[in-house]
């Protein structure tokens, strides 16, 4: 398999959509508005790791690009679990590509601990020989999932995907004081906009 010609359609779609995503959040900006986005990543899933899915999935390789939602990922970060709907609202709107599939892993976390908002969207990317559909996820999350999710990916990493029983389970505890930290950050909402408002204001007019 030629994985740089397969990889080239999704690397392109990672760059558009990593612009059109972080334009979203200085539109906000230059509107003076709180962005629900803090801040935005992504990447072209390394071909180890694509290889590894394949294999734990029993995915064949000609279904690959079928059947591995993830090729391309993004990731949008925000303050606020409200942030996150908003964002999904925003990306159900556009017009430049379609959504396929969500899945709500805020209301249904994983066995894990994990919580995000994941967005499966169709998107088309111009080659020189045409349009290519291709699919693309898009990881919706606050700052405290993403904290949460980085470490666990670690550890993950670290034992090959078998944590011991003991930090599994501080992990799920972990899990859910990030869920208690985001609900307390999120009664307080108002009055730490209101503090980034004043704040801001004093830096511009600087
Ligand atoms: P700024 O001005 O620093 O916000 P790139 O091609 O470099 O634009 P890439 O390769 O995805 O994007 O970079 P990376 O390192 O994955 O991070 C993307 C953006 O997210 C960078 O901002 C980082 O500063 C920002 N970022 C990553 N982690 C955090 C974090 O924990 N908190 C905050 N606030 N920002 C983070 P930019 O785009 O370089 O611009
Ligand atoms: P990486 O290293 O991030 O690329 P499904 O067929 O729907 O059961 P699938 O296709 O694996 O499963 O999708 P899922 O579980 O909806 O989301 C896949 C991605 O979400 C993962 O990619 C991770 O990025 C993230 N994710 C899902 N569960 C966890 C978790 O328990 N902990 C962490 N840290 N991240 C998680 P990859 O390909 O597994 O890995």
């Amino acid at each position: 398999m030629n994985w740089e010609i397969l990889l080239a359609p999704y690397r392109q779609a990672v760059n558009e959509l990593k612009v059109k995503l972080k334009g979203m959040r200085s539109q906000f900006e230059h509107e003076s508005q709180h962005s629900p986005i803090e801040f935005v990543t992504g990447r072209v899933k390394p071909i180890r790791s694509i290889m590894e899915k394949a294999n734990r999935k029993n995915i064949p390789s000609n279904q690959i690009e079928n059947e591995i939602q993830d090729i391309a990922g993004l990731r949008v970060v925000c303050q606020f679990v409200g942030d996150i709907y908003s964002v999904v609202d925003m990306l159900k709107h556009r017009n430049d590509f379609n959504i396929i599939e969500e899945k709500d892993y805020i209301t249904r976390k994983k066995e894990s601990g994990y919580r995000s908002y994941h967005v499966i969207i169709e998107y088309p990317v111009e080659t020189i020989h045409g349009e290519k559909k291709l699919t693309a996820e898009i990881q919706i999350r606050t700052l405290a999932m993403n904290f949460w999710a980085t470490n666990e990916h670690s550890l993950n990493y670290k034992y090959s995907g078998q944590i011991p029983r003991n930090i599994e389970s501080r992990l799920r505890r972990a899990a859910e004081a990030a869920f208690q930290l985001d609900e307390e950050m999120s009664k307080i909402r108002s009055e730490i906009q209101e503090a980034q408002r004043i704040f801001k204001k004093k830096q511009d007019t600087n």
